[in-house]
């Protein structure tokens, strides 16, 4: 009797991975491990944060807690979860979150690799049980692993990542990641094995969507060329013949996951209360970038890729524009315009 199964082969992340190492020399043993002490820290993650929703939901009274409380402990909580993480693999030296003054020493400032991250962006999010998500990149020290790391050896460029990824704490759990040699590949946390399974691999961005993802309360607040090249996405003289849709939800990663599955532009420019861009080079938007570049797209400052700028600090933040490739030519060629007109 033949027995046929309903479940299409799963693939976990574990076995992607190792597979992955077979076929890229530079994937090694210990990345894989500690790519898995991330997931295991996000899927703890995952919890609290479904937990705290759940507490909300049952809870008698509307709120159980303060938002601004709520907001705190979650991330509080997410930069624990990640602390201990990163600390299981003894691979890390260096640990960089946003929250921190200064980089943090981890296994005596001993192991081959830097880790930059986000452990929970978006957060004010949480009050209407909106997108959250970690963000996270992975540097290879350039010194010797059993030496004590020098801290500013963390100041590097986003094309030295060999891991840029996050997890989307969404209607479902997403993990994306991509690594030196491989593409951009989806998994999907299945709460029923407790696994990330693989959903989407080789993803790859829509050259053009009239699509836009820009908050334009700071319209006032914009540069000239900004102003106007909003005018020109709202108007009908562009790409599409049409105003382009608008969608914004104020959390950096949902925002630019939807532009890597649909296609169009992600952008937080400048503005006179943030002259030099509000998001972080480092843990927000380098993992981003990579990701985006991998899939096809391109992500710049406006003037040069977020992946050649080399930060002076850890918080360094910066203007950011990301997305399909034709959508980004078609804002540097109004940029080039509207100084030529000039
Ligand atoms: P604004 C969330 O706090 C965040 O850091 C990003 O995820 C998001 O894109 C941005 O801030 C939203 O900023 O000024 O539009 O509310």
């Amino acid at each position: 009797m033949t027995v046929t199964t309903q479940n299409e082969k799963l693939v976990t992340l574990e076995e992607y991975v190792i597979e992955a190492q077979a076929q890229f020399p530079k994937a090694t043993g210990e990345m894989t491990q500690l790519l898995m002490d991330i997931t295991l820290g996000a899927k703890i993650i995952a919890r609290e944060i479904n937990r705290s929703v759940l507490k909300d939901i049952n809870s008698a009274e509307t709120i159980t807690e303060p938002h601004s409380f709520k907001r705190a402990r979650l991330e509080q909580f997410a930069k624990e979860q990640m602390y201990y993480a990163l600390n299981r693999s003894n691979e890390v030296c260096l640990m960089i979150t946003d929250d921190m003054a200064e980089p943090e020493m981890l296994n005596e400032g001993t192991g081959k690799y830097i880790v930059v991250l986000d452990p929970l962006d978006g957060t004010s999010n949480i009050a209407f049980n909106g997108a959250v998500a970690t963000t996270f990149s992975i540097y290879r020290r350039k010194t010797h692993p059993e030496s004590v790391i020098d801290p500013t050896e963390a100041l590097r460029s986003g094309n030295e990542q060999v891991v840029g990824g996050y997890v989307l704490y969404g209607s479902s759990i997403m993990l994306v990641f991509t690594a030196e040699g491989m593409g951009v590949s989806f998994f999907t946390l299945d709460p029923a094995i407790g696994e990330f399974c693989l959903s989407n691999e080789n993803v790859s961005v829509p050259e053009f969507k009239s699509n836009f993802s820009i908050n334009t309360s700071f319209y006032e607040l914009w540069s000239e060329v900004d102003q106007g090249f909003f005018d020109y996405l709202t108007g009908n003289d562009n790409l599409a013949g049409k105003a382009y849709s608008l969608r914004y939800g104020g959390s950096v990663v949902s925002d630019v996951h939807r532009i890597l599955m649909e296609g169009g532009l992600f952008g937080y420019p400048p503005n006179s209360l943030n002259p030099r861009g509000k998001l972080h080079l480092m843990y927000k938007c380098n993992p981003l970038a990579f990701i985006m570049e991998k899939a096809g797209g391109v992500a710049t400052n406006g003037d040069v890729r977020l992946l050649d700028i080399r930060p002076g600090k850890i918080h360094y933040q910066t203007p950011v524009f990301m997305g399909s490739v034709k959508n980004m030519q078609e804002y540097s060629d109004f940029r080039t315009n509207f100084e030529d007109k000039k």
